[in-house]
């Protein structure tokens, strides 16, 4: 037998266009060469052109679902993406406390169609409970500013909100501003016992095939952290892997279409199966 690949386990949202959630986060999770674990949420009704309907699954099979994966298998890392309401965060919350993972925390408020996809009970307990027992939180811009109630639309003010979520309970932060001019990440931690903020910075790039941007950088930065990186080589490499998965969008759906996230599958062995015998 092979050795075994590091286990990422995510817990997220289900989006049936696999451009956000658990589907988009298995396919960012095999594109690292981990193993993906996946514990639904919440089911939306959702496309490439919006959410429709949101159904949150009951926090009792959340649980029992965490605790079964989490006797079976040696889970490496988590993601945490959209949890719906406060009694789905109050499970991940009682989960973590057991197993003491490294959890990479996604801050889903909303779907970038305004859908709410936490309620306010759910955000308070998110901050209050679940931000301190993550060893990251990644919220975008428009995340960071409502959870700290302060303007974030540049670099000193996403410096000024990371300092504010490190006094609301967060370990390290990355604020990313992927949308902004220019395209900018921010990595807020202690580093050897010294506070450091460090920009990274890539070229904004123009492009209809932005669904789900957020999902797949917290989870390719939860499967860096499995693999052995250091964080700031994990927000380095995740940052280049939705970049590279962004510039190889293809054209799908009629609105927002999803990152590439297997874009890696098309450098090689995906070319020799394009090449293979038309059946049918
Ligand atoms: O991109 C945030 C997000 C996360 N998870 C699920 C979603 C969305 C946005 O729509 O549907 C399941």
């Amino acid at each position: 037998m092979s050795q075994s690949p590091p286990v990422v386990l995510t817990i997220a949202g289900f989006d049936p266009s696999s451009g956000a959630g658990v589907t988009a986060d298995i396919k960012t999770i095999a594109a690292h060469s981990c193993y993906g674990l996946a514990c639904i949420t919440a089911l939306t009704v959702q496309s490439t052109q919006g959410v429709c309907r949101v159904e949150d699954i009951s926090p009792r099979l959340i649980a029992d679902s965490l605790a079964n994966l989490a006797a079976d298998f040696e889970i490496a890392a988590v993601h945490v993406g959209m949890l719906g309401n406060a009694e789905a965060v109050q499970a991940v919350v009682e989960f973590q406390k057991r197993l003491k993972l490294p959890l990479v925390l996604d801050p889903v408020l909303k779907s970038s169609s305004e859908t709410s996809l936490l309620d306010d009970a759910g955000r308070r307990v998110l901050i209050g409970e679940l931000m301190p027992l993550a060893v990251v939180t990644t919220p975008n811009v428009d995340e960071a500013a409502a959870m700290t109630g302060l303007p974030v639309t540049n670099q000193l003010e996403m410096k000024a909100a990371a300092t504010r979520l490190h006094e609301m309970g967060a370990t390290a932060v990355v604020i990313t501003g992927g949308h902004l001019q220019p395209a900018v990440d921010l990595l807020s931690h202690i580093l050897n016992g010294k506070f450091e903020q460090e920009e990274f910075r890539a070229d904004h790039q123009s492009s209809r095939s932005t669904h789900g941007t957020g999902c797949a950088f917290s989870s390719a930065l939860a499967c860096n952290l499995a693999l052995g990186k250091t964080l700031a080589e994990a927000v380095m490499l995740a940052k280049a892997y939705v970049t590279v998965a962004i510039a190889h969008g293809q054209a799908l759906g009629r609105g927002i279409g999803p990152v590439h996230h297997l874009y890696r599958l098309d450098e090689g062995n995906l070319e020799k199966a394009k090449g293979r015998p038309k059946t049918a």
